[in-house]
């Protein structure tokens, strides 16, 4: 069973496994036979998500979602499925989507969900990513026997969430000395209300590492918004033909309480605060070996410090943390890179202030 899923935003209080065990309590279900099929969906579509208070964008958004659904049945899942709508008002009100097929299957879950990727007969290709990108939620499922199951959620806007807390960020990094080439990439996204971290360490320094880490942001850079567990599977894979990076991934909610880090191999992390908290990562390497890893959420009030760094710099700064903390960002990245960078490796140290 080929299974791939992205939840774009957190949904307080409601486990990842909930999504993967759907009820079918209060859909509403249409059959799926032709190009005439999508109408009545986009209508109940369209009133379902004014009943929830969706945006004109939101709307928009899930049209062309359910019109690429659809033209994925008809080209290429057999050309026979059902498609089911139901509103979820228990959390932040969602409108959901599930259609089926009883096609092929999807051999490459992965690969169908790159952008430019075409499943061939005539499909612009765009389908399936465009359906990732715009909803909050994706997640599909491939059978072995055949057949194919996708599940798509657009929540409306979640005013409740409003927050009065700005996270802000610094990063700092420098290649190894008399290295051109940074075998260390960071990257940092903010979106709507969350922020996505990631610090990539490739093994050892110079051209290999850099190449190595490179591709790793390529792909962080289209999958960021995927569930960081997933995100790591998908590098994994696409990693096996270079050395391998050790990658931190931490992800910034402004209306939440806590941060969520996922790492593999030698990647610092620490909440600096009223207590400190260093970040768990698990053994291994990305690209090749890789075990089971899991995503872990922190507690982290306002006014504390969280650092990601590689190991091109020494931990020991944090036992002298008031010696480079002085209440700038800026200067306490640079700070630290300065006085407890490696010569010997590349350094590269990200920073994030909540205040
Ligand atoms: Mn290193």
């Amino acid at each position: 069973v080929a299974l791939f899923e992205n939840i774009q935003k957190k949904i307080p209080a409601v486990p990842f496994s909930s999504s993967s065990s759907p009820k079918k309590d209060g859909f509403i279900e249409f059959p799926i036979n032709d190009e005439y099929s999508i109408y009545p969906l986009l209508r109940f579509a369209d009133e379902l998500g004014k009943t929830i208070g969706l945006n004109k964008v939101q709307k928009g958004e899930t049209e062309i979602a359910l019109k690429e659904l659809i033209s994925n049945v008809l080209k290429h899942g057999g050309g026979k499925g059902i498609a089911r709508l139901r509103i979820d008002k228990s959390q932040i009100p969602q409108l959901e989507i599930e259609v089926e097929d009883w096609g092929k299957g999807i051999l490459d879950v992965y690969k169908v969900l790159d952008d430019g990727y075409s499943t061939g007969g005539g499909g612009i290709g765009g389908g399936l990513p465009a359906v990732n990108r715009l909803m909050d939620s994706f997640k599909l499922i491939s059978r072995p026997n055949g057949g194919a199951y996708f599940r798509a959620v657009k929540m409306a806007s979640p005013e409740n969430l409003a927050s009065d807390s700005i996270w802000r960020f610094s990063v700092y990094s420098q290649p190894r000395v008399s290295e051109e080439e940074n075998g260390d990439g960071y990257f940092l996204r903010r979106g709507g209300k969350n922020t996505v971290v990631a610090l990539i360490d490739g093994l050892g320094h110079g051209i290999e590492a850099h190449y190595a880490t490179q591709l790793a942001l390529s792909n962080i850079e289209k999958f960021h918004h995927w569930n960081e567990e997933d995100l790591i599977q998908l590098l994994h894979e696409k990693l096996h033909n270079t050395r391998g990076v050790v990658i931190g991934i931490l992800k910034t909610y402004d209306a939440l309480g806590y941060v969520r880090y996922t790492g593999i191999g030698n990647i610092f992390g620490v909440i600096v605060g009223k207590k400190n908290v260093s970040f768990l990562n698990y053994n291994g390497t990305v690209g090749s070996r890789l075990r089971k890893l899991k995503s872990i959420e922190y507690p982290m009030e306002n006014d504390a410090i969280v650092a990601l760094h590689s190991d091109g710099i020494s931990m020991s700064w944090l036992e002298r943390f008031y010696e480079v903390w002085k209440g700038n960002l800026q200067s306490f990245t640079r700070d630290i890179i300065q006085k407890f960078g490696r010569k010997n490796d590349d350094a590269t140290i990200i920073a994030g202030w909540k205040k």
